[in-house]
């Protein structure tokens, strides 16, 4: 089967032609403002998504997009003709777009602009299958919405302000519609963060009795279409979807892993990209908040697309890890897609990421070494532990006896006595059963 760059197949590409048979097709021409290259298959990766054609590309080299036309007035001329030509219906932006740039683009070349943040969160609002995943999106949908009104609302507001004096009558017309809009969408806004703090709330019980399981947490971790789903089905046995498509998982799923006998949780969530909108970040926060609470994250990357382009993914998924938190926790490089990649960059990725592994959970290579680096981690942090188990709490001891394989016990009047080296984090979670710190135990026996 024919491969391209993104491991993607010939096939798997006519499947999403096949279904996109039929649709009204927009035909859309991308513009970016670059310092450098004219690199936009990111962005018709994600329009091909959306489900929209891509008819050409214009791109204009500059340090910065210009701040009131995002291009600059003579490339404007430029992507007006060339829409022409290419019977373009829609202008696509690599960036997001002010307010005011999106309606001055719109107005300079005569089309409706779509930015990349409005083509990610149409993207996230196709893919969106849960009652949480849907609030979600409307939420980061509605954000994103209430700016451009607040935008439209501040240049009427400045027209008629611009008649002699401000009083009565100078309001446009159009503004008390657009207050009346903006206020509707305040509300629902309120009323989605109030829901999505209940789900907040309920994922936190069930986050709190899958800790009852004291079972160490792994967590997915990567760019869009890194093969995170690919990677847990691999591992697990699960049947998550898979999908050449980007942001095909928007949902946490958890399932449980043995290597070597042993339990952990794995978990699968929503993919990041460059430039992920902030009000996606935002409104998913819930749903991010499984990466945060891991006590492994698995960062997997697509390794068989040029280097230049992987350090993009993987400085994207570093930024948005730090931005929600989880920049501290332990980490570990996965370089996923190996079957796909030659032996000379596999020599080239053993130099540029010494600490990463190559695994393809495709075709199963590289997983059992994985397993082994994941089994390692932990046993790097094990720590003694000398516990005493209430009777009552008997249930605890199997599990006990699961994640730390060898433990003495002993039976006294109180309950039982468990001494023996766990996981750091399985042993903060019996921290409050401890006779003594493990630490004063000394550690790295
Ligand atoms: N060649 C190759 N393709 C892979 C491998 N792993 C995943 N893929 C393909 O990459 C595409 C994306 O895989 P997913 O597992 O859906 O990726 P994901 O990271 O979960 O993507 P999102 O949920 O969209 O963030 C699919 O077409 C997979 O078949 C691999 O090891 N080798
Ligand atoms: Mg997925």
């Amino acid at each position: 089967m024919q491969r391209d760059r993104h491991g993607r197949s010939n096939e798997s590409r006519a499947d999403a032609d096949v279904q996109l048979a039929g649709r009204p097709r927009q035909r859309a021409l991308c513009v970016a403002a670059l310092p450098d290259g004219d690199d936009l298959s990111e962005l018709r990766e994600l329009l091909r998504t959306a489900g929209v054609a891509v008819v050409g590309q214009s791109v204009q080299h500059r340090d910065q997009p210009h701040p009131n036309t995002y291009l600059g007035p003579g490339k404007l001329e430029e992507v007006k003709a060339l829409a022409a030509e290419l019977e373009a219906n829609v202008i696509a932006c690599d960036d997001e777009l002010s307010p005011r740039q999106g309606r001055n683009l719109e107005s300079e070349v005569g089309l409706p602009v779509i930015d990349r943040t409005a083509i990610i969160l149409d993207i996230f609002a196709g893919h969106a299958n849960s009652a949480d995943g849907k609030l979600q999106v409307e939420l980061a949908q509605l954000e994103y919405n209430l700016a451009r009104m607040r935008g439209l609302w501040t240049h009427l507001e400045r027209l008629g302000a611009s008649a002699s004096a401000p009083g009565i009558g100078t309001r446009g017309p159009g503004e008390t519609q657009i207050e009346t809009d903006r206020r509707l969408a305040r509300n629902r806004i309120s009323a989605l963060r109030r829901k999505l703090a209940q789900v907040k709330s309920s994922r936190a019980v069930m986050r709190a009795e899958r800790e009852r399981a004291h079972l160490p947490k792994i967590a997915l971790a990567g760019y869009t279409n890194a093969g995170k789903s690919t990677l847990l089905n691999a591992l697990t046995g699960a049947t998550v979807g898979v999908r050449d498509r980007l942001f095909h998982t928007l949902d946490p799923s958890t399932r449980a892993l043995r290597l070597n006998g042993r339990p952990y949780l794995l978990t699968d969530t929503v993919g990041f990209i460059r430039k992920l909108p902030h009000q996606l970040v935002d409104a998913f926060g819930a749903t991010l908040e499984e990466t945060i609470d891991a006590d492994l994250i698995l960062h997997l990357v697509d390794a068989s697309v040029p280097e230049e382009e992987m350090d993009a993914m993987l400085r994207a998924v570093d930024s948005v890890l730090d931005e929600i938190g989880a920049g501290e926790r332990p980490r570990l490089l996965v370089l996923n897609k190996g079957d796909a990649i030659d032996d000379e960059r596999r020599e080239d990725l053993r130099l540029a990421h010494p600490d990463g592994i190559v695994v393809s959970a495709l075709t199963g290579e590289g997983l059992e070494a994985l397993g082994d680096r994941i089994e390692r981690s932990f046993r790097q942090t094990l720590r003694s532990v000398d516990l005493l188990l209430p009777f009552a709490e008997g249930g605890r001891l199997a599990e006990l006896h699961e994640v730390a394989g060898d433990l003495q016990r002993t039976d006294t009047a109180e309950g039982v006595r468990v001494r023996g080296r766990v996981p750091a984090t399985v042993a903060e979670r019996y921290a409050r059963f401890a006779v003594r710190n493990g630490d004063e135990d000394g550690r790295g026996v």
